[in-house]
This record gives structure tokens, C-alpha cells and sequence, in this order.
């Protein structure tokens, strides 16, 4: 985890800054509104933003949403996991399943929109749901950088052990972020 944050994290931070530090208007947009207007980024530089400033939004939602000890969450958040993914189970089984088949490289997330209804989803590369307009409640990296120093090709194994390190009570608090519009990345 610390060369994940501390080299590859950061190495989406300053290809991000390189890519924009001729572009001022973009580099002051909140990164959530940046990914949301990548058709309006300079298409010299659209793929270096795209992957880059896509690798700093999934990674900045990442960490805050670990450091915990697993368990379920409670509340409202437990309600709608009920309600919209089949219960706490069904949703760790799909998620764990979707990110095990995601092909290549990627990321598998829980959506939250401003009603509170909640989706997975999965997408490639260091893309995310802020692309379409979305808000990400959380969501779990599936690069091979992610688990191989531990779980070598063992995804399925990587998959299932990360729910022992959730902390609920960050979800919980993106959960009402996300219902409240002050959701950013
Ligand atoms: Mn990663």
C-alpha cells in the first residue's frame, strides 16, 4: 500500500500537473468538474488528462475508504444496499464477481446518486463514473499494482480480504456527502 500511494499515486499527481501546467483554467477546476468536461480538455493533452486526472480521483476516494474493520454498514447506507443491490451479501458477491471479471486492468465501484439510489459498476483503466456525472460512494482497484506484491494473479483472494479493511463509517459519511450534493471525488 505505501508504493501504491507513495509511487503510483503520485505519479498520476505529477503526470496530471505536467499535462496542465500550461492550462490554468483546467488546473483550477475541482477534479471532479475537470472529469466531468474532458471533452472540453485540449485534445493534445485529453488522454494524459483522462488517465491521469481519472488515476488521482479513483486513488483520493481509495485510501479514505480503508483503514477500517470491515463488518457491515448500518443505518440508511444498509437500507439502501437492501434496497438496491440485494442485501449486504448479494452486494460483496456481485462486486467481488465484477471485479474479478473485469478484463485487464480497472476499477469496480458502488454509485450513490443525489436521491440515494445506489449501482455497480465497473470500468477500465483509471476511468470512473465522475466521467458520466456520477458520484462514486466507494469502489475497490483491481490493477494488477493493486495486489500482486501479496496475492500474485489471486484477484478472486484480493477481492474478498478487502472488505475486512472497509471503514463503514467513511462510507457512510460519502453516503450522505453524495444525498447532501457535497460529494466530490
Ligand atoms: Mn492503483
Amino acid at each position: 500500500m505505501e508504493i501504491h500511494h507513495g509511487r503510483h499515486h503520485q505519479a498520476y499527481v505529477t503526470a496530471l500537473n505536467n499535462a496542465l501546467k500550461d492550462h490554468g483554467q483546467l488546473a483550477a477546476l475541482p477534479l471532479q468538474d475537470l472529469l466531468a468536461k474532458l471533452d472540453q480538455v485540449p485534445e493534445s493533452i485529453r488522454t494524459t488528462v483522462r488517465n491521469n486526472a481519472g488515476g488521482h480521483a479513483n486513488h483520493s476516494m481509495f485510501w479514505p475508504v480503508m483503514g477500517g474493520r470491515g463488518g457491515a454498514p448500518t443505518g440508511d447506507l444498509a437500507q439502501a444496499i437492501t434496497r438496491d443491490l440485494g442485501g449486504f451479501d448479494k452486494m460483496k458477491a456481485d462486486f467481488n464477481a465484477a471485479g474479478a471479471g473485469r478484463f485487464g486492468s480497472g476499477w469496480v465501484f458502488v454509485t450513490a446518486t443525489r436521491d440515494g439510489k445506489l449501482a455497480l459498476t465497473t470500468r477500465p483503466n483509471q476511468d470512473t463514473p465522475l466521467m458520466d456525472g456520477q458520484r462514486v460512494l466507494f469502489g475497490n482497484d483491481v490493477w494488477e499494482h493493486a495486489y500482486y506484491l501479496k496475492y500474485q494473479n489471486r484477484r478472486p483472494d484480493y477481492l474478498a480480504a478487502w472488505w475486512n479493511v472497509v471503514n463503514w463509517d467513511r462510507v457512510a459519511e460519502r453516503y450522505a456527502a453524495a444525498k447532501a450534493g457535497t460529494l466530490g471525488v
